[in-house]
């Protein structure tokens, strides 16, 4: 079966969840028009509440930040102490969480984006990420970076930045991923995402850009148009684990992948973006399994005003999509392309 053409589903071995794909229904004429959607900034907006100087909703004032700057949120999701509440009842359940959610300005400039930095400053970024992450590691047992960006993705402000959220109960989602891998090195005596990334390097077909150190890549069971999946090509189970070379090539990848990104549809391509990294205190079986990654989630399907909805089907049977990852994969390779020449 040729399953370019046909419907067929595929398989995340992350999460253990389908998609189904639909590649004929592309046969539909592609409209990938560039409706540039170019919003102007200045790189100084005096009601910003991130940018250096200015006041912030709780009254705390940012200092002349050249660099990144990172703050504890003044509205966090997680508090570091709390009453003690358990409950096993046979249908409600619950019990406490503590942590803390930090906010990290990427840059001083309210008018860049992570994309708009230059390597070496993007470098910067992910120094910070690797502290922070020792650093919140020593208290919680889960670290959680992310960033939204674009107002599509709920993102309050255009000022670059993104989030830490550190909780010593780990997240559902990561919960999965660490059962998943572990599983997959029992059965198969290989590391899911280390053979994923040994795998796509050679096939090449979902690659988008890649160095010695990392691939930017659509996986084989993308659910988002243009999914990214971002694999280290070298053992790694935490950002802080990184050294210096594999940030260079890390800021080096990010650069050339989320400019690709922005070519695509002529604009500032929103997502939702974060790490999964391995939390702390887990069996060896699972700490040997689990493989660094980042996840970029973009709503974008067609252009930089049509997006993909996950509606009615995705809504109550499973995540569907019409654009094979394949097909996605040469569109932001051509459109990486595009701006060399
Ligand atoms: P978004 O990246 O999703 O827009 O979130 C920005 C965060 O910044 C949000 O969590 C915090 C909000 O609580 N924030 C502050 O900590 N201080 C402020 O003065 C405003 C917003
Ligand atoms: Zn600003």
């Amino acid at each position: 079966m040729d399953s370019h053409n046909f419907p067929h589903r595929r398989y995340n071995p992350l999460t253990g969840d389908w998609v189904l794909v639909s590649p004929h229904r592309t046969q539909r004429p592609w409209q990938g028009a560039k409706e540039a959607v170019t919003e102007t900034r200045a790189p100084y907006d005096p009601n910003c509440y991130l940018c250096p100087g200015n006041i912030r909703a709780n009254g705390e004032i940012n200092p002349m930040y050249q660099g990144v700057y990172v703050f504890t949120n003044d509205y966090p999701a997680l508090l570091p102490e709390g009453p003690e509440v358990v409950d096993e009842d046979v249908l409600y359940r619950s019990h406490s969480v503590s942590g803390t959610s930090r906010v990290m300005c990427y840059s001083p400039g309210h008018d860049l984006t992570l994309t708009d930095l230059s390597v070496r400053d993007i470098g910067e970024v992910i120094r910070v990420w690797r502290e922070q992450t020792e650093e919140l590691n020593t208290t919680y047992a889960s670290v959680q970076i992310f960033e939204n960006k674009g107002s599509v993705m709920g993102c309050s402000n255009p000022h670059p930045h993104g989030q830490i959220w550190a909780s010593c109960q780990v997240p559902s989602l990561v919960s999965t991923e660490i059962r998943m891998q572990t599983e997959f090195l029992t059965k198969n005596c290989l590391r899911l995402l280390e053979v994923t990334a040994k795998r796509e390097v050679e096939d090449q077909s979902r690659v988008v850009c890649q160095n010695e150190d990392w691939v930017w890549l659509i996986p084989y069971w993308a659910v988002w148009p243009f999914e990214i999946l971002l694999l280290p090509r070298f053992e790694a189970r935490r950002l802080s684990d990184l050294n210096q070379d594999q940030t260079e090539n890390l800021a080096k990848v990010l650069k050339e992948g989320l400019t690709a990104y922005d070519l695509l549809f002529d604009t500032s391509f929103p997502y939702s973006m974060g790490w999964h990294q391995c939390p702390s205190g887990l069996s060896a079986k699972e700490e040997e399994a689990f493989t660094l990654h980042a996840h970029f989630y973009p709503p974008l399907l067609r252009s930089a005003t049509i997006k993909k909805f996950m509606v009615g089907y995705e809504m109550l049977g499973e995540s569907q999509r019409d654009l094979t990852p394949e097909l996605a994969a040469e569109r932001l390779r051509r459109a990486m392309d595009s701006g060399q020449s």
